[in-house]
């Protein structure tokens, strides 16, 4: 079939409702950040599993690449399309219905369009938990979240994406439907195949509705500002609260100094909860089924001994739920305030939490000896996994230090992360931008097997051209 008529034929599929026109295009050409301004043939939204697998169908047969988008919140532009003529956008945006919550087997079956926050808010009704949680979780959509294999803020004690998904349904870039919507938490019958679509960015098959793991709601939370000593400090804490609480400790996020201060700048209601600034910030937070009182006398206990270790300098628990917002408002709001504040070149990097402060101090030298720039640094010390941002100078343009100095600033936070065995990408994935880097940093064997998968699951490779593997299959055969 031509593609005119394969775009014909889409457009029939999924009904005057299910194609976007006109000034509704936009958001889906133009990606979170505004790095990328794309183009598709057509950006279709089916309503079911059954039109996504005919939409699918239609693409491969006429050579059409298929770019799954969600809520479109990527960081690398993965949910991009790059070809007017050649790439339909695929939004799962009208797949939202949740299919079931299992309060027994502490399950929920969602569709890949429903909104992060509404999952959780599905669970908590029965008293559960759906503990993904994240910045953008009110508009970013589960099937994204599977895609991307989303860390977010309570990694460290729920794991990320991969440990939350028992089981998935995907439409396969031949029209074929993988339904393994298993609710299983024991299941070795052979591959397990659900594993290689959860973080493949789209690139396997499009992912439709997906069976999560649920947990008890806490009935308590604790919450703590702390100053710390150091960023060594940090991590001894860390360490002492996890240990010492029976590993309550559900959140461990760092805040430097400079990140606190652009958010006092820009972001409204933000306070400093300290009297005085400090170069350093853990914020902590617990959570359990105990009751309130005892999670308190927990969380004091484990801060009065860090006090006596010289850990703490000073600190703030929240008394209300309006105070542990407060406090949340100054983690959660740095990349707002980054981008009030003209933008950043961003990274992404983990390393073993005991190298956390080994990469600072290193990364901090040099990089001063790359080029000039502003440091911005926070992130979920808690899995090793930091938000390196470098903003330009005062009085730089973005667009200035993007173009002179961003590449070679880059590969000396990425080469650190790698010499120290860490990661270049530990939660924002690899899309478009961070492509290049995956050749860069990743071993021979594991692009060659990464690219042997791809071709066995696509061998056309019609799902979302161009993203993660850069090269087309075809390409490396040659
Ligand atoms: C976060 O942890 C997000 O807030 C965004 O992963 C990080 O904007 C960033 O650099
Ligand atoms: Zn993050």
């Amino acid at each position: 079939m031509s593609r005119d008529r394969a775009i014909r034929a889409i457009a029939d599929v999924v009904g005057p409702s299910g194609v976007v026109h006109g000034a509704d295009a936009e958001r889906y050409l133009v990606d979170e950040r505004r790095l990328y301004r794309g183009a598709a043939a057509l950006i279709v939204a089916p309503s079911s599993v059954d039109e996504c697998a005919r939409v699918l169908t239609l693409c491969a047969g006429a050579g059409l690449g298929v770019v799954p988008q969600g809520g479109n919140t990527g960081y690398c532009g993965g949910a991009t399309p790059f070809d007017a003529e050649r790439q339909v956008v695929v939004s799962t945006s009208r797949l939202n219905r949740v299919r079931d919550v299992d309060p027994i087997g502490f399950t929920l079956t969602a569709e890949a369009g429903v909104v992060l926050a509404n999952v959780q808010a599905a669970a908590a009704e029965h008293g559960l938990l759906f503990p993904l949680s994240m910045g953008s979780e009110g508009s970013c959509q589960i099937g994204g979240n599977i895609s991307t294999n989303a860390g977010g803020l309570a990694v460290l004690r729920y794991g990320t994406m991969r440990d939350l998904v028992l089981g998935l349904e995907v439409v396969l870039p031949s029209g074929e439907v993988l339904s393994e919507l298993k609710a299983l938490r024991k299941d070795n019958t052979g591959y397990d195949l659900k594993s290689l679509f959860v973080g493949a960015e789209g690139t396997l098959g499009l992912v439709t509705a997906a069976v999560l793991k649920l947990f008890p709601l806490p009935r308590a939370r604790q919450t703590a500002w702390l100053a710390v000593s150091s960023p060594a400090a940090a991590c001894a804490l860390l360490g002492r609260a996890r240990r010492e609480s029976g590993d309550r400790v559900v959140s461990a996020e760092y805040i430097s100094r400079a990140s606190l201060e652009l958010v006092l700048r820009h972001v409204g209601g933000a306070r400093d909860p300290l009297e005085s600034p400090h170069p350093h910030y853990l914020l902590l937070e617990l959570a359990s089924s105990d009751d309130e009182a005892a999670l308190r006398e927990t969380l004091e206990r484990i801060l009065s001994s860090a006090f006596d270790a010289g850990e703490i300098v000073d600190g703030a628990i929240a008394e209300s739920g309006p105070q542990r917002d407060a406090l949340w408002l100054l983690r959660e709001r740095v990349p707002e305030a980054e981008r009030a504040e003209g933008g950043s070149v961003k990274h992404d990097v983990s390393v073993r939490i005991a190298d956390v402060p080994k990469f600072l101090e290193l990364a901090a030298a040099e990089l001063e000896r790359v080029a000039p720039h502003r440091l911005s640094v926070y992130g979920h010390i808690g899995d090793g996994n930091l938000h390196y941002n470098l903003l330009p100078a005062e009085g730089v343009a973005l667009d200035r230090f993007r173009d002179e100095s961003a590449e070679a600033l880059s590969h000396a936070v990425h080469d650190l992360a790698a010499r120290l065995g860490g990661s270049f990408s530990a939660e924002h994935g690899i899309g478009v931008l961070k492509a290049p880097e995956l050749e860069r940093y990743r071993s021979p064997e594991a692009l060659a097997t990464m690219q042997a998968v791809k071709r066995a699951l696509d061998p056309e490779g019609t799902m979302t051209p161009g993203k993660v593997l850069r090269r087309r299959t075809a390409d490396v055969d040659a």
